[in-house]
């Protein structure tokens, strides 16, 4: 026989009184004795390791995660000369990282503006999390399988997505992977192992956790990597993605970009909790938060993550904390909810100086040429926008395919439709613009 460690009413209602209490001593916390002794031996099957107590506690932890960092916003390494990590002496990964974080912004000033001046429909920026993308992606390998959210363009570039293909994609070319379909900035890349952007948020992170628990039946050494932001952590998918990827003991690795904000709702709006860090260990995954403007502390978080998932078989939750410096999208305006001097402020932290300070101070880059690097970047993005406007959209033939293996009878009746309609008044359409249809 065991026995609960029964709690009276009346006392339970006094022990949640104390908590409560406006002003209270200790304020979060209320212990007192029920005077039951704790039965010894007895462990209920959902939840183990638990002990028995007498003393009645409300837990409410107060104590915020740690946030790894390895090198402060100087651009100096806050560790011991001997403590850095090994990619500091590697110069060659370095400068790729530097000139891949800056091609992402580059990119992305380059497209705000030709968003502005009506050329693109719609554009997404990722100013000041240029090193999420960048220390994450360097720390994968090709065989592990990218699930983005819609903001990590850093990580395809990384992973060799050319400029071509971003515009053909941006400009809904016939060279789209995914045929001109999609919103711009929604990409993908089957070749890179990079899954197609869904725009409803969380949709990637069960879907990581399903392809992670593949991974680990094909016992492949690759681990699924998820990205998402805070806002899309509130979803119901992120809960079950990460029960899901704890108890089948999957290697997925989920890395929330945490950068304040999702579109105007600030994070302080978003959650009462400390960070989505604080929600992993409830469902008994190893967590970290880092210093997402370290790039540093990025890759060294993501490479020990992958080791830990691979070799343990199961998931790890990364924080990734940053500021969205730039406006959600470029629909949104964030000076109507965003405090003036706040993105000023942030930029002051921001990730690619911070690396740059390194590499110049090591001697292994210089002013001059970033200038380079600037123009050559600026003019391979006209050549290759200039190219995708020059190129016809995908044809019509296209616009009913691939979502079924066969047509189904109401897509085939559609598709009649439309081919009747532009046979009556294809006058009124620019068709010119389109791949010609290979279908009589
Ligand atoms: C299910 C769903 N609800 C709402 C939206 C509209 N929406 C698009 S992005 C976004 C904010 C997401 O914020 P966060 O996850 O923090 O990512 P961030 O944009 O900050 O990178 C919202 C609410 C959506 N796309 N999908
Ligand atoms: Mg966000």
């Amino acid at each position: 026989m065991f026995r609960l460690p029964a709690l009276a009413p009346a006392v339970a209602r006094a022990a949640l009184r104390a908590v409560a209490a406006p002003g209270a001593a200790g304020a979060r916390t209320a212990a007192l004795s029920t005077g039951v002794p704790p039965a010894a031996g007895v462990g209920y099957p959902g939840a183990e390791e638990a002990s028995f107590t007498t003393e009645f506690e409300f837990v409410d932890p107060e104590t915020a995660f740690p946030m790894f960092q390895l090198m402060g916003p100087d651009g100096k390494f806050a560790v011991a000369d001997d403590q850095r990590p090994a990619i500091a002496e590697d110069k060659e990964l370095l400068l790729k990282m530097y000139k891949v974080m800056n091609t992402t912004q580059i990119m992305d000033t380059f497209m705000a503006k030709k968003q502005r001046q009506g050329a693109v429909s719609f554009i997404m920026t990722s100013y000041g999390e240029e090193a999420t993308h960048v220390g994450s992606a360097a720390a994968l390998t090709g065989d592990d399988v990218v699930y983005a959210q819609y903001r990590e363009s850093g990580v395809l570039l990384w992973r060799g997505f050319s400029l071509d293909e971003t515009m053909a994609q941006c400009f809904s070319t016939q060279a789209d992977g995914g045929k001109g379909r999609q919103m711009p900035v929604h990409y993908g890349s089957k070749a890179l192992n990079f899954q197609t952007i869904s725009s409803p948020l969380a949709t990637q992170i069960p879907q990581a956790a399903g392809a992670a628990y593949a991974l680990k039946r094909s016992g492949k050494d690759a681990v699924a990597m998820t990205y998402f932001g805070d806002g899309a952590a509130s979803e119901g998918d992120f809960h079950a993605a990460l029960n899901f990827a704890a108890t089948l003991e999957c290697p997925a690795l989920f890395f929330c970009r945490n950068n304040g904000y999702a579109i105007s709702t600030p994070t302080k709006e978003q959650y009462r909790g400390d960070g989505i860090a604080s929600r992993g260990p409830g469902y008994g995954i190893p967590t970290i938060r880092v210093d997402g403007n370290d790039v540093f502390a990025v890759y060294e978080a993501v490479a020990r993550a992958r080791t830990l998932a691979i070799e343990e078989s199961r998931p790890v939750l990364i924080e990734a904390m940053s500021f969205r410096i730039g406006d959600h999208s470029s629909s949104d305006d964030s000076s109507r909810y965003r405090p003036d001097g706040e993105r000023d402020k942030w930029a002051q932290v921001a990730p690619i100086p911070r690396l740059r300070s390194y590499i110049v101070e090591r001697g292994w880059w210089s002013d001059d040429e970033d200038k380079e690097l600037q123009d050559s970047l600026f003019a391979d993005l006209m050549t290759a926008m200039r190219k995708a406007l020059a190129d016809k959209k995908p044809s019509l033939d296209e616009v009913f395919t691939d979502v079924y293996d066969e047509l189904t009878p109401d897509l085939v009746a559609q598709e009649a439709e439309l081919r009747v309609h532009l046979a009556k008044h294809g006058d009124k359409y620019d068709l010119g613009v389109f791949a010609p249809s290979t279908k009589a």
